[in-house]
C-alpha cells in the first residue's frame, strides 16, 4: 500500500480501507507483512472510537438491533463500523452479516461500514483479524465500532476481550437454560438488553428484566460499573436511544475513573500474551526434531512408561 493510499485511508476513503482490510485478512505471507506495516503506521491514529460488543443466541435480533442502533448513531452524527467474529463458519467467510438483509438501510448509508466475518486463517484466527480491522476502521475515522458475535464457543470471551463495552441481547421469557445462556456470560456482560419487548411480549420482557436484575446483583462486580438490564424493541425502534445513552454513561464514568484506558491497556497486554502462546505452539509444531520425537513420547506417556511432565520437558529442551 502506497503512502498515497495510506493517506486516503486516514482521510476515510472506503476503498483504501477495504484494501487494507483485505491485506489484513489475507493468509499470504507477503500480504501479512504489508498489513503489519500498515497497522504500525495507523496505530497512532487508531483507538479513538467506542468499541461495543454485541452478542446473543441466534434469532435474538442482533442484526435487527444493529440496524436500528447503527441508524440511531448516524442520527447522532457518528460514523459506524460493523464487524463480526463468527466461529461457526471459519471457511465460508462468515454467516454473520453474510446476509445484510436485516441491515439493508444501514448498509446503504455512507456513514456506515459493514464487514462480514473473515475466514479463520492461522495465527490468532478470526479474533486477530477483527482486532486489526477494528484499528483500521478507527484510523479511517469511524467513531463507534460494533462487533457482533453469536453465542457459540469462545467467541463471546474473545469479543469481550477486545471491546470497551460488552452487551448481551436476550429474549423475553424463558429461563437461562431455555435461552442457551451460559453462566459465565452474565459475568462478562456490561449490560443485558432484553430485545423484542413489543406486542404481547412487553409484560414478559418486564418480568425477565426483574429476574435478570436480581441475577446480576448476585454476581460480584469488581469494577466501578454495575451492569444494567434494559428492555428494547429493535423492530419497533423502542429504547434504542436509551441503550446508547447507557453506553455514553459508561464511557463518561470509565473516563473519569481512568478505567477506560486501563481496560484497553490490559486487553492489549493479554492479547500479546495469547499471541506469544500461539506463536510458541506453532514453532513447536513446525520443529522437525520435535515432530520426529513426538509419536514416541506420546506413546510412552500413554502407556505410562514416562510421566507427562518428563515428556513435556524433553520437548521444551528441543526448542
Ligand atoms: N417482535 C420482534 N421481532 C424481532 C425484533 N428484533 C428482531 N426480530 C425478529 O427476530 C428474527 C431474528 O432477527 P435477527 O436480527 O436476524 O436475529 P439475529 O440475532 O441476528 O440472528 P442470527 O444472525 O441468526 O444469529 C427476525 O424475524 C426479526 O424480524 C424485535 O425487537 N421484536
Ligand atoms: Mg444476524
Amino acid at each position: 500500500m502506497s503512502a498515497f493510499e495510506l493517506q486516503a485511508l486516514l482521510d476515510g476513503n472506503r476503498r483504501a480501507l477495504a484494501k487494507a482490510i483485505t491485506l489484513v485478512e489475507s493468509t499470504l505471507d507477503t500480504h501479512r507483512q504489508q498489513a503489519q506495516e500498515i497497522l504500525e503506521q495507523v496505530l497512532p491514529h487508531s483507538g479513538k472510537s467506542i468499541r461495543i460488543g454485541i452478542s446473543g443466541v441466534p434469532g435474538v435480533g442482533k442484526s435487527t438491533f444493529i440496524e436500528a442502533f447503527g441508524l440511531h448513531l448516524i442520527g447522532q452524527g457518528k460514523r459506524v463500523a460493523v464487524l463480526a467474529v463468527d466461529p461457526s463458519s471459519p471457511i465460508a467467510g462468515g454467516s454473520i452479516l453474510g446476509d445484510k438483509t436485516r441491515m439493508e438501510e444501514l448498509s446503504r448509508r455512507e456513514e456506515a461500514f459493514i464487514r462480514p466475518s473473515p475466514a479463520a486463517g492461522a495465527l490468532g484466527g478470526v479474533a486477530q483479524k477483527t482486532r486489526e480491522t477494528m484499528l483500521l476502521c478507527e484510523a479511517a475515522g469511524y467513531d463507534v465500532i460494533l462487533v457482533e458475535t453469536v453465542g457459540v464457543g469462545q467467541s463471546e470471551y474473545q469479543v469481550a476481550g477486545m471491546v470497551d463495552f460488552f452487551m448481551v441481547l436476550m429474549l423475553p421469557g424463558g429461563g437461562d437454560e431455555l435461552q442457551g445462556i451460559k453462566k459465565g456470560i452474565l459475568e462478562l456482560a456490561d449490560a443485558l438488553v432484553i430485545n423484542k419487548a413489543d406486542g404481547e411480549s412487553v409484560h414478559l420482557a418486564q418480568m425477565a428484566r426483574q429476574h435478570y436484575t436480581s441475577a446480576m446483583n448476585l454476581l460480584r462486580h469488581t469494577s466501578f460499573w454495575t451492569p444494567r438490564v434494559m428492555t428494547c424493541s429493535a423492530l419497533e425502534g423502542v429504547n434504542i436511544d436509551a441503550v446508547w445513552g447507557m453506553v455514553l454513561d459508561y464511557h463518561l464514568q470509565a473516563l473519569e475513573e481512568g478505567a477506560f484506558q486501563q481496560k484497553r491497556s490490559r486487553q492489549n497486554r493479554d492479547w500479546m500474551h495469547q499471541l506469544v502462546q500461539q506463536m510458541l505452539m506453532m514453532r513447536l509444531k513446525q520443529n522437525p526434531a520435535i515432530k520426529a520425537m513426538l509419536p514416541e513420547l506420546e506413546r510412552a506417556v500413554a502407556e505410562q512408561e514416562m510421566t507427562a511432565y518428563a515428556a513435556a520437558r524433553q520437548i521444551m529442551e528441543q526448542l
